[in-house]
């Protein structure tokens, strides 16, 4: 990891499985895009766009999936998503859509720039062979001490760090201190 800026909050808002069952979906339905008020030209496509980002049904109607309206228990600061900003645990940051316009619901995939081209693994680097969309956040940690580079003396140390995923929970830790090559 580089210089990676690592943040924690409390958010509150309304599950978006409350807003579709006041307006109901109709059978058929696949997707929720959520479109905020941000736009601009993409340079690749000659075209204006704004940011709109969908998921599946399922994933929508998770309890935690959330319009939010507070971050630790005040407005979203306006860089964060003000007024509302929808919250999609589990998956990358990019699915929580800061500043909502617009929510959809849609009968098909939804293809916009910022899923089918931004935010697509390409595991094949020369064309967009089995190409597949950035979703579910990947297991991680981070050690926050001893720092890096840092120099210890001889004796005890304490080990101090972070794992996390979306999917599942962490139940099992490991360091190694050869790069992992002892195991
Ligand atoms: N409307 C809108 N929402 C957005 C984006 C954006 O450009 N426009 N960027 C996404 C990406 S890629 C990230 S990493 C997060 C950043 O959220 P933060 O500014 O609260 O850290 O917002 C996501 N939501
Ligand atoms: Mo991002």
């Amino acid at each position: 990891m580089g210089k990676g800026a690592i943040s924690q909050g409390y958010w509150k808002g309304v599950p978006l499985r409350t807003l579709l069952e006041l307006s109901g979906i109709r059978e058929g339905s696949k997707e929720i895009v959520v479109e905020g008020y941000d736009f601009g030209e993409r340079t690749d496509l000659n075209e204006v766009f704004t940011y709109a980002r969908s998921q599946p049904i399922e994933k929508a109607i998770h309890p935690d999936t959330i319009i939010a309206y507070e971050y630790n228990n005040q407005p979203i600061p306006f860089k964060h998503g003000y007024p509302l900003r929808l919250i999609v645990p589990q998956w990358y940051a990019m699915a929580s859509v800061k500043w909502i316009k617009q929510i959809s619901v849609i009968d098909s995939n939804f293809k916009g720039p910022f899923q089918t081209i931004d935010y697509v693994y390409y595991p094949d680097k020369e064309n967009n062979k089995d190409a597949y969309p950035v979703t579910t956040i990947n297991v991680n940690s981070t050690i926050q001490k001893p720092l890096d580079k840092e120099t210890l003396n001889n004796g005890k140390h304490l080990i101090k760090g972070i794992p996390w995923t979306g999917k599942g929970f962490i139940t099992k830790l490991e360091i190694s201190i050869d790069g992992g090559l002892l195991g």
